[in-house]
């Protein structure tokens, strides 16, 4: 199934398959609706649609991608694995051998040309078009999340920008606080390309910030894609079908044709404004900071827009699968430059920025080192705070097995690497803000050619006798055969947990 169109039809998507919930009571942007959705996204519930937001015009979505399932059918795909692989196959291409390979190579550079947007004459985003004084960002049920937040935050944009010297299209989430019915602040940090296009303007940057998208397209925003590489591109190769765009009504930009709503225009390089305090995805609130202001020029949007959110704070959050999603789909993409690299996972607790688990084929000594070093090297997981290194066979997902590693093959004075280097804008530890240190862990095995013993082989069965207690299990009167990875496991883990 291919990805939804647009977020029209990803509603009615998730609609059918039970995915959504349309809760008709009116209900307060201002922290109410964060709470409901709190509790919902840590129930796994579904999306929900909030038809009546107190005070506002538009409905709001929210809860669109807080689950892995929802997640898969947002990018019409049965795991975020296959999107990844997908992608590894086109940045993997050989010269083709053979007829059949010859046509797959065809297909993979048809999705390549597919990818590139496509302008269009017009679009729905376009329907009602407000500009001037009759601009009014108070028609949206923009959220208050959290207490100690400074105001309404318009939390799932998609912020749109232009390279001032080569013209090349950039595309980032990145907050908004509402100031008034005309301006916002725009919160990118310093490590973002949007940022890096404001600080190249003469004068002015133009922007356009698209609303209610088509998941993918949403979600390739928040994709940590190099500069030049235009989030668009990655939104058509995965949808299968290039994003259509329309030129914008008062700035010299493209904007999607189906979002529900369009924000344009302008930054003046020298007006900055307070922004925040924000209830952030660290888990506590991020202080006030000086970011540049937004003045909205015009407003478009589709008939009875549709205004889509999300709520950020102590994980797990629903941004916890759009970072997930990045974490599937970038694998092949690292393993480009580090092939090395087995697997990594990068805990929703450490906010994705603090933890990095990476499992490698070690073949040299030092090479555990040598991944931590690349891994701080290689573009947003430069900012990783930590990174734990396991061996191949070490699975990264499960944290119990992590832990038994760790504690089962580190002697802290030869495996613990403290390093520094740039750190997560919104990290609160460090003694500077940007900048401080790293932590290395090898829990690979080593041999002496590492300064240590030799190592000790692992407990394993062998195979003849679990081949026959395997055929024998019956026998023992001991009921169905508890499954490896499942309740048995489950059971020693809660033991464990206790
Ligand atoms: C829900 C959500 C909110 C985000 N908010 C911000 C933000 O306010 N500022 C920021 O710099 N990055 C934010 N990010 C992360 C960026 O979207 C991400 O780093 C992306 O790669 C930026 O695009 P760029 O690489 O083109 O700069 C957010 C991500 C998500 C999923
Ligand atoms: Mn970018």
């Amino acid at each position: 199934m291919s990805p939804p169109a647009d977020l029209r039809a990803w509603i009615a998507l998730l609609e059918r398959e039970g995915e959504l919930i349309r809760v008709s009571a009116e209900v307060d942007p201002y922290l109410e609706i964060t709470e409901i959705v709190d509790r919902v996204v840590k129930a796994g519930g579904p999306a929900l649609l909030f038809e009546n937001p107190k005070d506002a015009q538009h409905p709001l979505l929210i809860n669109q991608f807080g689950t892995e399932r929802r997640m898969c059918l947002a990018f019409g795909a049965d795991s975020l694995d296959d999107v990844g692989r997908r992608l590894g196959d086109v940045l993997e291409m050989q010269p083709p051998q053979g007829l059949a390979e010859k046509v797959r190579g065809l297909k993979k550079l048809k999705s390549i040309a597919d990818s590139q947007p496509k302008s269009v004459r017009s679009g729905p985003a376009q329907d009602v078009v407000l500009t001037g004084d009759e601009v009014d960002l108070g028609l949206l049920p923009v959220q208050t999340c959290w207490p100690g937040d400074a105001g309404p935050f318009i939390t799932l944009p998609a912020v749109i920008t232009k390279d001032p010297r080569t013209g090349g299209r950039n595309v980032g989430m990145y907050r908004l606080q509402v100031l008034d019915e005309r301006t916002t602040a725009m919160h990118w940090q310093i490590h973002k390309d949007g940022r890096a296009d404001y600080l190249l303007a003469d004068g002015k940057l133009e922007v356009a910030v698209a609303l209610g998208l088509d998941p993918v397209t949403a979600y390739a925003a928040s994709a940590p894609l190099p500069k030049h590489v235009d989030e668009l591109m990655l939104a058509g190769f995965i949808r299968g079908e290039p994003v259509e765009l329309v030129p914008a009504k008062t700035v010299d930009l493209e904007v999607p044709a189906n979002a529900e709503i369009v924000l344009e225009g302008y930054l003046a390089k020298d007006e900055l404004t307070e922004e925040g305090p924000f209830g952030d995805h660290t888990g506590y609130y991020t202080p006030p900071e000086p970011f540049p202001v937004f003045h909205v020029t015009a407003m478009t949007m589709r008939r009875d827009a549709i205004y889509p959110s999300i709520v950020v704070g102590k994980p797990p959050q629903e941004d916890a699968w759009l970072g997930k999603a990045t974490e599937r789909i970038f694998l092949p993409a690292i393993r480009m430059s580090v092939p090395e690299i087995v697997d990594y996972d990068l805990p929703v607790a450490g906010a994705f920025h603090n933890c990095c688990i990476v499992s490698i084929r070690k073949s040299f000594p030092g090479h555990a080192q040598k991944v931590m070093h690349a891994i701080w090297g290689l573009g947003m997981l430069s900012l990783t705070k930590s990174v734990v290194v396991v061996d191949e066979w070490v699975n990264v997902h499960d944290y119990e097995e992590v832990f038994f590693r760790v504690g089962a093959n580190v002697d802290p004075k030869r495996d613990v690497l403290i390093s520094e280097g740039p750190l997560d804008h919104l990290d609160h530890a460090p003694t500077l803000q940007f900048y401080g240190g790293k932590l290395g862990i090898d829990a690979t095995h080593k041999g002496p050619a590492e300064g240590a013993r030799e190592w000790p082989p692992e407990i394993e069965m062998s195979d003849e006798i679990r081949r026959r207690v395997d055929e024998r299990w019956e026998e023992y009167g001991l009921g169905a055969a508890p499954d490896p990875n499942g309740s048995r496991q489950g059971a020693l883990r809660q033991l464990l947990r206790r």
